[in-house]
């Protein structure tokens, strides 16, 4: 037995209520690693090759570079699908878009495409404890028709398991453009309602159509409807002049709700799914920005995307969060240099490559419009690397689930945490690839596109579709811009490839 004297004793219990408190505080703080934090930085039409990680050399994306180079860099990541909406609900729900026929590119006025029964990343994680919010694009329609934009707007993402949201309804280019927090559109002045319709205009509001004299971007196809800050969008609205956001400062004012989000839940596991807008159209450049890349706007808000993630990232560093933060960084699906404004993205391209080595773009099966940068960062947890295993950001829900020991699965979700946490290399075995409800099938390194009618060509966007009389088949080993169809001199390949395409797809 230690004998102590008053002096002692007194020192001992105050050493350990030091400690003590430390413990408390250590606890607070989220050190679980069991229950990391967990952010899905998502771009809106970044290509595989507008990045310098994955090969640009014409544009620089420092921060987004630091991510791949501190994570894990998946070569052969993909969207589900090569438009927005139906990969933002794969990405959401582990589910195939195309088991959902509402899952395709949505007016702002569609209403909400995910079931509330439906599982989601956020509200298996809400399961688990975390608060979860969104911060950015949403894109998978609000409301359940007729919304009125003056009341609360619901079903939206607080009912698929968002407990906070900040989001912009649709796309940049799309009406209503005004944020919505929590389900109310941000600073509406109730004496100004705001109105909503893509069926037609209203009485006396000028159009991209009929009055070019008011706009400062021109559109090239589409985008001719209501006129918001020099722009012409698509759909018509009426009102909430109060409310209507500034683009050029978007990107900064979906930074700062971000890192608000952050600072505020840094001290429980929380799950933001931070959804930028860059490079959609309309691309528009805060000041600061415009003119750095020397492409024009599609280059200059890359560089505006690349530093608001550098400044997301500090955050993360200040608030002493980045070793117990899971980052996903990815793109919804392949790029596009003109989506419809002339905007000097063709002009200005130069040798810029958005695709990469591989052929089409967005709204194409080829593999551009599906194969996109992925990358898993997590300081002192995933070792640096790069990883050729095939993985989809439909495998993010049941992945997720099981980092954070869940049972939860998605329906054609797979446990692929081991490889996103870098420790394999192994991926999916395969994948069912969609395109504006056109499907297409990669299993291995071999990739077969089904006959579909069509255009082979949108002549509009200037890019391939994928739309051919024959079957084709690429082995995407030795020639990953699609060039050779090997389908007639490897029929037994093709007969695999499709007999296994059915059996998942169906007929
Ligand atoms: C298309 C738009 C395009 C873009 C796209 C959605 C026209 C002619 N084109 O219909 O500009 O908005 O929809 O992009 O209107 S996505 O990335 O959200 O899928
Ligand atoms: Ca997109």
């Amino acid at each position: 037995i230690i004998k102590m004297n008053l002096f002692q004793t007194v020192l001992v219990v105050l050493l350990l209520a030091g400690c003590k408190s430390k413990e408390e505080k250590v606890a607070t703080t989220n050190e679980n690693t069991n229950k990391p934090n967990i952010i899905f930085i998502y771009m809106d039409d970044l290509g595989y090759g507008d990045m310098s990680a994955y090969g640009a050399t014409e544009i620089s994306t420092p921060n987004m570079d630091a991510l791949a180079e501190g994570g894990m860099q998946f070569t052969n990541g993909y969207a589900t699908s090569a438009t927005c909406t139906p990969s933002r609900y794969a990405l959401l729900t582990g589910r195939y878009p195309w088991r959902n026929k509402d899952a395709k590119i949505l007016p702002g006025t569609a209403p909400l495409i995910i079931d509330t029964s439906q599982l989601t990343v956020p509200k298996m994680l809400q399961t688990e404890g975390y608060t979860t919010g969104i911060v950015g694009k949403w894109h998978l329609g609000l409301g359940s028709g007729n919304v009125n934009w003056n009341e609360r707007v619901s079903p939206g993402p607080n009912e698929v398991g968002f407990d906070y949201s900040y989001i912009l309804a649709a796309t940049q280019d799309r009406v209503p453009t005004v944020y919505i927090a929590d389900g109310y559109v941000d600073g509406l002045d109730p004496n100004d309602p705001i109105e909503v319709s893509y069926d037609k205009n209203f009485e006396g509001e000028p159009t991209g159509l009929d009055n070019p004299e008011l706009t400062t971007m021109k559109w090239h196809h589409g985008h001719n409807n209501s006129i918001v800050n020099g722009v012409p969008r698509i759909g018509f609205m009426k009102g909430g002049e109060a409310a209507k956001w500034s683009d050029v400062d978007m990107a900064d004012h979906f930074l700062a709700k971000a890192q608000q989000y952050v600072k505020k839940h840094k001290n429980q596991p929380f799950f933001l799914y931070y959804a930028l807008q860059q490079p959609h159209v309309p691309r528009t450049p805060h000041p600061r920005f415009a003119g750095k890349s020397g492409m024009g706007p599609r280059g200059d808000v890359i560089l505006e995307a690349d530093w608001m993630i550098g400044e997301f990232m500090k955050t993360l560093k200040d608030e002493g969060i980045l070793e117990n933060t899971l980052i996903v960084f990815s793109s919804d699906n392949g790029p596009v240099i003109n989506d419809g404004y002339y905007d000097d993205a063709v002009e200005k391209l130069g040798n810029h490559t958005p695709s990469g080595p591989f052929r089409g773009g967005k709204y194409s099966l080829f593999e551009a419009g599906t194969r996109i940068p992925f990358i898993t960062y997590w300081k002192g947890m995933i070792e640096p690397g790069k990883s050729d295993a095939l993985v989809c950001q439909v495998d993010l829900l049941t992945s997720m689930a099981a980092l954070v020991g869940s049972n939860s699965k998605g329906e054609d979700s797979e446990n692929l945490l081991n490889d996103f946490l870098g420790k394999t290399k192994k991926g999916r075995e395969s994948l069912v690839l969609e395109a504006t409800s056109r499907t297409a099938f990669r299993k291995g390194n071999w990739a077969m596109i089904p006959p579909y009618n069509g255009p082979e060509i949108n002549k509009s966007v200037n890019i391939e579709l994928g739309n051919s009389e024959e079957y084709q088949l690429y082995n995407l080993e030795n020639d990953p811009g699609q060039l050779q169809n090997l389908a007639k001199s490897n029929p037994e390949k093709l007969q695999e490839m499709v007999e296994d395409y059915i059996a998942i797809r169906g007929n």
